[in-house]
């Protein structure tokens, strides 16, 4: 049984929509059966695509429809350097790491327990690096002008303190906070940029000085992933209306990817969208989380600190419809969730009940525009953790939303 909520001129009305559930249970079926399909086909396709562009490097996955991603050259630093260049894990000369530029001191350490009681997370392959006072690693790629992509790495602090990594594919360049708010075994971020050229110089910098010169940001492993440009459709203003071009892990990551904070839209890591918050929002996947629609769908992890907007072309004085879907992930969020939906000056509040098991259900308002350009803004009323670990911060789901002129 799904609800539906909408708001007209003030007024609030709910009735139940059993239309959602009965779709979803004709998709589910239909999915089961046309999957396995799907995938060979799309994987022939993104194959030939693949060896027709020659993306980046060694190893492809096609886990996420749509652009291929790869890892950068020697990206999950499996490719060991000669025993030579290293003392201890210290990495000794500029090119000792196979594939990779280092400055400063990058230590090449395998995951797991440390001497000292730390602990590593490595969660892809065995072997990491650690980027120790102002030191940095780089390598070059082949990109596209113009087209926008996401760098999509595991990262994780080492210290106690903060950390800070800053990424950089010149001209532009941003700085990630690390922290663990969000799970306990490494993260998974997306940053975006958009080429300005053929070739693109990434570097990975830990810009911070700590007492042990060692600290600092753990990198498991690197890619990179092509986008479409996002474009609003005919039926709906809103560009990756659904998330369905988002930073699809490479990786298997069970904890999603997080979007770190203030990433304006022209080079989002989840295209067409704003971050505009001071904390990450996370997107999730369909193969490791509950989904409403698609395959994507964001996450709302903490609370009024994780917000995500966009920007519509409106125009003055018209009314429009705002569509949109909450629901949880079935990643054990529970209670009492509640998105607040902003445009112009109006807003609606929809309050979902989760249970930490997957469902969703779709609310709809209308706003006035006051101006040729409308922001849309989405975030939850509430902090939430995981049942199952009060560490992780989780929250409600937002899907499809769809903004169209009131006839
Ligand atoms: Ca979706």
């Amino acid at each position: 049984m799904e609800i539906c909520v909408n708001r007209d001129e003030g007024e609030a009305r709910v009735w139940v929509l059993d239309y959602w559930t009965l779709r979803r249970t004709q998709r589910s079926t239909a999915q089961r059966k046309g999957r396995a399909a799907q995938k060979r086909q799309r994987r022939t396709g993104e194959q030939r695509r693949r060896k027709r562009e020659g993306i980046g490097a060694e190893t492809t996955s096609f886990l996420g429809f749509g652009k291929p991603m790869a890892y950068l050259q020697n990206g999950n630093f499996e490719e060991k350097p000669d025993p030579k260049n290293l003392q201890k894990t210290k990495l000794i000369g500029k090119y000792s790491l196979p594939k990779w530029e280092i400055n400063g001191l990058v230590e090449y350490v395998t995951g797991g327990p440390q001497p000292g009681g730390m602990f590593f997370p490595v969660a892809h392959g065995i072997h990491a690096v650690r980027l120790g006072n102002d030191a940095s690693i780089s390598q070059t790629i082949k990109v596209k002008p113009g087209q926008l992509y996401a760098l999509i790495l595991g990262a994780s602090r080492t210290c106690a303190q903060d950390e800070v990594l800053r990424i950089s594919v010149p001209p532009q360049s941003g700085d990630v906070p690390l922290q663990t708010l969000y799970s306990l075994n490494g993260d998974v971020i997306a940053w975006g940029f958009r080429a300005t050229s053929n070739v693109a110089k990434v570097t990975f910098h830990n810009p911070g000085v700590q007492e042990d010169p060692s600290c600092g940001p753990l990198l498991d492993a690197i890619a990179i992933r092509e986008f479409y440009p996002p474009a609003p459709t005919r039926g709906n203003l809103v560009k990756n209306s659904g998330f369905e071009e988002g930073p699809f892990p490479i990786f298997n990551s069970t904890n999603g990817v997080l979007l770190p904070p203030k990433q304006e839209d022209f080079m989002s890591p989840l295209p067409g969208w704003i971050i505009e918050s001071l904390k990450a929002v996370k997107f999730i996947d369909s193969w490791h989380f509950n989904v409403p629609s698609g395959h994507g769908a964001v996450e709302l992890v903490a609370g009024r600190e994780s917000a995500i907007a966009q920007i519509l072309r409106t125009i003055p004085n018209k009314v429009y419809n705002l569509t949109f879907t909450i629901g949880d992930a079935k990643n054990g969020c529970h209670g009492s969730m509640m998105i607040e939906a902003f445009a112009a000056k109006d807003t609606l509040k929809v309050p979902y009940k989760s249970v930490g098991k997957g469902g969703y259900k779709t609310a709809s308002f209308r706003f006035k525009a006051i101006a040729p350009r409308t922001r849309i803004t989405f975030y939850s009323s509430f902090y939430h953790t995981r049942i199952d670990d009060f560490g992780s911060l989780c929250g409600p789901v937002l899907d499809q939303v769809v903004v169209f002129p009131v006839a």
